[in-house]
């Protein structure tokens, strides 16, 4: 084979490729978007994992998790052990941009044990009648809770939005929770499975005021946590995504197609063009 004909070969492989890894998954909405873990193939750097928004609320690895096969590239598999999870924030001042008015959580989680208080992603303090901020995880069956405005018994009212039933273990489930200031929504692969009309306003974070331990919360993934309490996740998690507004029905349905985002694509093809070009002068 000449020198030409190879250039052509590899050329067009390599357009080839490029159309397919454009193509196998439509981009995610960006549409206040605040934080964006994919957990994908060059995201990681030792213990440090970057956000994909343009808001750079990178999270860091605490203790160790795996990486393994997931939804959408790669995931990250925790081990049901306290020592490891993954920290999206040390604080509520480091969470860059943190849901006020409105949020919306999304994963794809594969779980082994549905437990009794378990966190997928969480910023919350549940101690007793204290409860503060929002847990996206497990009470017993997947839920989603928002502390809110209203109701306040004087320190924070958290409900557990949760449906009658489980998805099946140890198989991948895509779940969405969503506040817009009026109604929590609990999606699962797509379909509205809970909802909760009681609490309206803003979101009830712990405060400077709040004393006795309760006046912070931690960006955890992976597990429950808070100032006394530590309940890790057993399975897999990918494509954690929060966003400052409720995702509507249509754009969980689409992002749960999608993956990665549209600038994303974007690089990738001028990164693959450049390569071609840079091949094409040998
Ligand atoms: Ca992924
Ligand atoms: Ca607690
Ligand atoms: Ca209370």
């Amino acid at each position: 084979m000449s020198k030409l004909h190879l250039s052509v070969l590899l050329v067009s492989l390599f357009l080839g490729f490029s159309l397919c890894s454009a193509v196998t998954a439509d981009p995610i909405i960006a549409d206040g978007l605040v934080a964006y873990w994919s957990f994908d193939k060059g995201t990681i750097n030792d213990a440090i994992i970057k956000d994909q928004s343009d808001i750079g609320q990178d999270a860091k690895i605490i203790g160790t998790v795996k990486i393994a096969k997931g939804k959408f590239g790669d995931a990250v598999k925790f081990d049901g052990n306290q020592a490891n999870y993954i920290q999206g924030a040390k604080n509520l001042k480091s969470f860059k941009k943190k849901p006020t008015k409105a949020i919306s959580v999304e994963v794809w989680v594969i779980d082994e044990g549905f437990i009794e208080w378990g966190g997928y992603v969480v910023c919350a303090q549940d101690n007793g009648s204290f409860e503060k901020g929002w847990v996206f995880g497990t009470n017993n069956i997947v839920s989603f809770a928002v502390s809110t405005k209203e109701p306040d018994d004087g320190n924070g009212v958290l409900t557990y939005v949760k449906p009658a039933k489980n998805p099946n273990r140890g198989e991948w489930f895509h779940m969405a929770g969503t506040y817009d200031g009026g109604t929590i929504k609990l999606y699962l692969n797509g379909k509205v499975v809970a909802e909760n009309k009681n609490h309206k306003g803003d979101i009830n974070y712990p405060n400077a005021k709040d004393g006795n331990g309760e006046n912070d919360a931690e960006l955890v993934i992976g597990q429950y946590r808070d100032k006394n309490e530590f309940f890790p996740h057993k399975g897999l998690i990918d494509e954690v995504k929060i966003y400052d507004r409720a995702l509507s029905e249509a754009e969980v349905k689409h992002n749960m197609k999608s993956s990665g985002l549209s600038v994303d694509v974007r690089n990738k093809l001028a990164t693959q063009w450049a390569e071609v070009k840079n091949l094409h002068i040998w």
